[in-house]
């Protein structure tokens, strides 16, 4: 099947508060009625065909932007709460490695610096020294950014660039006990990428390295599984970083070296890359990094790519995620934000990394109508109107920018 394109939906139907891009469901009778043109699969994009490393993602669940980019159709997410693997988004800023790496997993080593026996680990040792299990979000910093008008560089991403997944590794704490501990004045955690990096560059300004605070070690993981399977190439494998709570590219894969350190590194991927910059300007290291996420949610269901919606009843569902905070409340709105109703949370509560499902049954008419979520965490937090406008397009909670607008016939 041919990716369908986001449409524009005429202005005049959506709130004052929606008139941005949304997405355009519904029957192409239904359109017509609306005096909407209906979309020709002739006139569609050429879809992009999955990159060589990727190859086993399912096709009719993404959409390749790049081949180094591979997105979760927004009508893909399920309601079991875990994305599975073949539909997770991919995102690789570097050549991706050979796959040897993951010809002999347990022989790969990694080295764990400013701890007191500061030592190369190999992924078999790392298996004797702990195991533990997270369930979390892992999104894209950059997810949300094709809503900003603005029209940031990068990656358009709508929803697709995050899913829940099911992590398993070895405490990070459990690593750094073994070795003595963490040497005092070490204020961050600093991750090292595995990549080969390509020659002829400094290297400092390619290499993924990222620092998160210190206290993240508290629930981070070294991990070499997901889902049940080891973590492939596409997703880190051998050995990732998890970082419970923190923007995807915190979360290093292939991951050869776990440093405590005083300062942040110097990466230009830390430095300059991944800051939250005011509209036109350049990110700088006095500027905010991309870390903890914060509350947010979206409705999945029904989705952009279905069709034919019949006026009645009908079952509006979406996810919800606190980042750092678990969720505590999502309230829908079936008139585009004018009045809300309590979500009922669905399945089971995998812990406050996870995201929740969330349902609410409704009865609607025939016409477009502009559906929302709001999220709110425990914290009280609640999910904002409007993004916060930034040169890079980063962390996109926008309730609005996230609204669909569906017709029904
Ligand atoms: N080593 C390494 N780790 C990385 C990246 C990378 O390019 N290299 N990309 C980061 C970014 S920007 C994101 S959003 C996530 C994507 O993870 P996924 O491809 O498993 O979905 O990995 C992060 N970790
Ligand atoms: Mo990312």
């Amino acid at each position: 099947m041919p990716t369908q394109a986001p449409r524009q939906i005429a202005p005049a139907l959506l709130s004052p508060a929606l008139n941005r891009r949304h997405v355009l469901v519904g029957s192409a009778s239904a359109l017509a009625a609306a005096g909407l043109s209906t979309w020709s699969p002739c006139a569609a994009a050429q879809a992009k065909p999955l990159p060589a490393f990727a190859s086993w993602k399912d096709a009719t669940a993404t959409i390749v932007h790049s081949a180094t980019t591979i997105e979760t159709k927004r009508s893909a997410f399920g309601s079991s709460v875990i994305t599975p693997t073949e539909q997770l988004y991919v995102r690789n800023n570097l050549p991706t490695p050979d796959a040897a790496v993951v010809a002999n997993r347990d022989a790969w080593e990694i080295s764990i610096e400013g701890v007191g026996k500061p030592r190369t680990l190999t992924l078999r040792e790392l298996k004797t020294l702990g195991l533990e299990t997270v369930a979390m979000v892992l999104q894209c910093s950059g997810n949300g950014r094709g809503f900003f008008p603005s029209k940031p560089s990068g990656t358009p991403w709508t929803v697709g660039a995050a899913g829940c997944v099911v992590w398993s590794g070895v405490p990070v704490r459990a690593v750094a006990e073994a070795l003595g501990g963490v040497d005092g004045g070490m204020r961050f955690m600093t991750g090292t990428g595995g990549e080969k990096l390509p020659e002829g560059l400094d290297p400092k300004s390619i290499i993924v390295e990222r620092s998160v605070p210190a206290s993240a070690m508290v629930d981070a993981l070294l991990a070499w599984e997901m889902n049940g399977v080891a973590i492939p190439l596409a997703h880190g494998g051998p050995l990732r970083l998890i970082v419970p709570g923190y923007t995807g590219v915190n979360n290093i894969k292939y991951i050869k070296r776990l440093a405590f350190t005083a300062h942040e590194t110097d990466a230009r991927i830390m430095s300059h890359g991944y800051r939250v910059s005011p509209p036109g300007g350049k990110g700088d290291p006095s500027q905010p990094s991309v870390q903890e996420m914060t509350v947010k949610s979206w409705i999945n269901s029904p989705g952009p790519d279905s069709t034919a919606l019949e006026k009645g009843r009908m079952q509006v569902g979406g996810v919800a995620f606190g980042g750092m905070h678990a969720v505590k409340r999502v309230e829908v709105s079936v008139d585009g934000g004018k009045t809300w109703a309590d979500a009922r949370l669905v399945g089971p509560d995998l812990g406050k990394y996870a995201w929740r499902q969330f349902v609410l049954d409704v009865r609607l008419p025939a016409g477009p109508h502009v559906l929302a979520s709001r999220a709110t965490d425990v914290m009280g937090n609640v999910q904002p109107q409007q993004r916060l406008e930034n040169a890079a397009g980063y962390n996109n909670t926008s309730w609005a920018d996230h609204a669909l607008t569906v017709s029904v016939a």
